[in-house]
């Protein structure tokens, strides 16, 4: 048996570590540990409230976005604004938050995830260094890919060009606020977002799902890889009206069956995270506490283990379109929870997206108000759901006295690469690695494979721990 730890994960972001034991030729367990404390909820308290979507960005630069508009919808439920959002308000969120999500998805795929299967060719950094594999593209398809590459640093581009448009700046946008937008609309803006737009839709549609085909072509044994719990949980995202209808609805998929959602049950355990347990057992996210404890034994992660009525739950463009019921990905059956399933889900994902950023911004009403005036409470609470890039984002404000007394954000990543809970069932990444193949524990192609595929929010060197625990340090890939 060997044991194999690849720390940090590259060409992701954030800090993430797996150690994974393998087993005549397979992962027969699997351990994913974040391996730095975030804290931010700390730094919020006893801020104003409404400073709570430019703290919040400070999260993550991939998906800021997503972080400003979950706490805007905590605010508008706290400032009691969720029925009041102008229409222009509600569609520029939309529009800013839609951008966001064509350039990480872009990201995604070119600049991180397909250099797991395309050949980079001799002397071309970043493309270099890689993991030894078995890259299996044609000469000609494999050439494109990597001008792609390049092509989608220019895309990238354009979407953030979108993005600032209307947010002001990129990617840190200031325009989504309680009750709306501050941004104005104007025709102006309306035809410069409509003219990147058409570039990014040609390229998603003709160039990165053309892309995703192809390799999930070629690479078709990774549609029976990285299976995991095939339970999927959505938020559901774009607010269509102020009555809760959205462009992807809220929907869970548990056991095998279709579900509502109930925010009611989602829960966070810390059992194996580094945080003290306070009275023990699964917590609401109101009531979670976020006290580091670093020397708990149990402990093996800076993730808690958010779980819904108890199931270990997959957040992400899978778990949104299968909720959404999108027939193609619907139609692959069992093969859609698979690494190549989540890489089409996102392709087609991003597509969706683009198109409908199209329409709304023939929705919107130049020089028609885009927010809803409003005050602060002296206490309130709020709760504010989305779907990030990377799957289901909750924040969750308390306002005590004018100011927040609490804050909490159980983020994407958290539902998908976080540890076991309290009944020690393995998170969502932890049981997708177990039973991934591994033809050579020196070179855990397979491992990042699996783990890119969910698209966790790194960088340094990497440890492969060999039986006799000698560790041997590889230049990152
Ligand atoms: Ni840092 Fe994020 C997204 C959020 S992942 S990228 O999408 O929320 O936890």
């Amino acid at each position: 048996m060997a044991k194999v730890i690849v720390d940090p994960i590259t060409r992701i972001e954030g800090h993430l570590k797996i150690e994974c034991e393998v087993d005549g030729g397979k992962v027969t367990d699997a351990k994913s540990t974040g391996t730095l404390f975030r804290g931010l909820e700390l730094i919020l308290q006893g801020h104003d409230p409404r400073d709570a979507q430019e703290y919040v960005q400070r999260i993550c630069s991939v998906c800021p976005i997503a972080h400003a508009t979950a706490a805007t919808y905590a605010l508008d439920d706290a400032l009691g604004l969720t029925d009041k959002i102008p229409d222009n308000g509600r569609i520029v969120r939309n529009i800013i938050q839609g951008a966001n999500y064509l350039q990480s998805h872009i990201l995604h795929f070119y600049h991180l995830a397909a250099l797991d299967y395309v050949k980079a060719p001799a002397g071309v950094d970043p493309l270099l260094p890689q993991y030894q594999g078995d890259y299996r593209l044609p000469d000609a398809i494999n050439a494109a890919a990597v001008n792609h590459y390049l092509q989608a640093l220019e895309m990238r581009k354009k979407a953030h060009q979108l993005l600032a448009v209307w947010g002001g700046r990129a990617p840190g946008q200031r325009a989504i606020v309680p009750g709306g937008v501050t941004a104005n609309v104007d025709v102006e803006k309306i035809v410069q977002s409509k003219y990147l737009l058409q570039d990014l839709i040609s390229f998603i549609d003709n160039v990165y799902v053309a892309d995703v085909k192809a390799v999930a072509g070629v690479y078709s044994d990774w549609l029976d890889i990285g299976r995991g719990c095939k339970n999927l949980l959505s938020y559901g995202v774009f607010p269509q009206d102020n009555n809760g209808t959205r462009l992807y609805p809220a929907g869970v998929y548990v056991n095998g069956q279709d579900g509502s959602f109930d925010a009611g049950k989602i829960t966070e355990d810390v059992k194996h995270s580094w945080y003290v347990d306070g009275s023990g057992g699964s917590k609401l996210p109101t009531e979670s506490v976020i006290t580091p404890d670093p020397t708990k034994a149990a402990g093996y992660s800076w993730l808690k283990a958010p779980r819904y009525d108890g199931n270990v739950m997959e957040v992400g463009p899978l778990a949104k379109l299968w909720i959404a019921q999108q027939p193609d990905v619907r139609g692959l059956g069992d093969k859609a929870f698979s690494v190549m399933g989540r890489h089409f889900a996102r392709a087609l994902d991003a597509s969706k997206v683009a198109h409908s950023l199209m329409e709304w911004l023939l929705q919107l009403k130049p020089g028609e108000p885009t927010c809803a005036p409003n005050e602060v409470p002296k206490s309130a609470h709020g709760m504010g759901l989305t779907d990030a890039e990377r799957g289901a984002l909750g924040h969750w404000i308390k306002i005590e006295n004018y100011k927040i007394a609490k804050y909490n954000a159980v983020v994407p990543t958290t539902w998908n690469a976080g540890p076991r809970d309290d009944s020690d069932h393995p998170g969502p990444i932890e049981q997708a690695l177990i039973g991934t193949p591994v033809k050579d524990p020196n070179n855990p192609i397979e491992l990042v494979r699996v783990v890119r595929s969910f698209d966790p929010c790194i960088a340094c060197a990497v440890h492969v721990i060999t039986p006799d625990r000698k560790v041997r340090e590889f230049r990152v890939y």
